[in-house]
């Protein structure tokens, strides 16, 4: 936090590429682009379902990447947790969880925006209008859109899942999803949760996005134990893979068939934990790769031109809501 009597925090600036970082110290092969991959999946998928789940990524690269530039203009000062790099596991995940309850961690404008949660409204939470969708007063985290089903953060973390367990106890029989990091794994009223929805055979579909970081603490130096080993232990299904979008998919619908369960998604953040700096560090780019298994089905423009309409869709929208935003609040506010 800055201090009440600062400025306000300092300006934020990429670091050098070059800069030293403890990226899979611990040379996991589970931390791999193709760990648990399927062959075959995503010539499976109907095209058009493959093309909308891309389109689901690339709003949230788009929209992030867009977050990212106005921290850097200074035109949102809160606090930001970007999900770039991150967008496949949210978006795969709702390509069949659409409807059920959702629940995020604070890095979490990526399921709020493949759950079909406002973009309007995320704009106008992020640059502090009352029409965000946590009044303006929230910011990053606390982004809800209920009729959408879809709860925001509160900052504690990981507090989302023993959340979660409650919404799937009184759900009347609707799943829930709970999405929540590497880092809140650890965290004792997680695991009590995990233990609790398995005990009442609650439907609840755990999606751990394994950065493998906590804030940059990566996590050979944080435990010894694996979450899926602990989730089986409790009696639930559980599986361990790489984001391949198609591979989420698949396992999202075969473990939503069998609730609880767990699904541990290896995947890379590509910026700062928090705010919009980058080290440069992530071992794959699952973008982009999409992007090439989506040529390789001769997609190619199919995946241009969502590329163009998202991206003109989300600088519409920001000149539009910056715009607002010099009309109803005084400068500097
Ligand atoms: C209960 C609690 N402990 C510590 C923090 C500080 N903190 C904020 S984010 C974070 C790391 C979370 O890591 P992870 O769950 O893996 O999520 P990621 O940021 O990687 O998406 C920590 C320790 C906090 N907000 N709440
Ligand atoms: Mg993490």
């Amino acid at each position: 936090m800055t201090d009440a009597n600062s400025a306000g925090p300092a300006p934020l600036e990429p670091l050098d590429a070059s800069t030293p970082y403890p990226v899979n110290p611990a040379n996991d092969p589970r931390r791999s682009p193709d760990f648990g991959v399927i062959d075959g999946l995503a010539e499976e998928m109907d095209r058009d379902d493959s093309l909308e789940m891309f389109r689901r990524m690339a709003l949230t690269r788009y929209f992030d990447l867009r977050v990212q530039k106005a921290q850097l203009d200074g035109d949102v000062d809160c606090f930001i947790y970007l999900a770039v790099g991150q967008e496949a596991t949210p978006a795969a995940v709702s390509m069949s969880m659409r409807g059920s309850w959702v629940l995020g961690q604070h890095r979490c404008h990526s399921i709020y925006l493949s759950f079909d949660g406002g973009p309007m409204a995320l704009a106008d939470e992020l640059l502090g209008l009352p029409t965000g969708c946590c009044g303006g007063l929230g910011g990053s985290p606390p982004i809800n859109d209920i009729d959408k089903r879809i709860i925001g953060h509160n900052g504690l973390v990981g507090d989302q899942v023993p959340v979660a367990a409650g919404v799937a106890l009184t759900s009347g029989g609707d799943k829930v999803v709970c999405f929540f990091g590497d880092g809140a794994a650890e965290e004792d009223y997680v695991l009590a949760a995990m233990g609790f929805a398995a005990s009442r055979d609650l439907p609840l579909l755990f999606v751990c996005e394994d950065n493998d970081l906590s804030v940059l603490t990566p996590t050979v130096e944080r435990r010894t134990w694996s979450l899926t080993n602990v989730a089986e232990g409790f009696g639930m299904p559980a599986v361990d893979i790489t984001d391949d979008p198609w591979l989420v998919d698949h396992w999202t619908r075969k473990m939503s068939e069998n609730l609880p369960a767990l699904i541990n998604v290896r995947t890379c953040r590509e910026l700062w934990h928090v705010g919009a700096g980058c080290d440069n560090n992530a071992e794959w780019n699952r973008y982009e790769l999409t992007k090439e298994t989506l040529a390789g089905m001769q997609l190619a423009a199919e995946v241009e031109k969502i590329e163009t309409e998202t991206s003109k869709f989300v600088e519409d929208l920001w000149r539009e809501r910056l715009q607002k935003r010099s009309e109803i609040l005084p400068a500097g506010t």
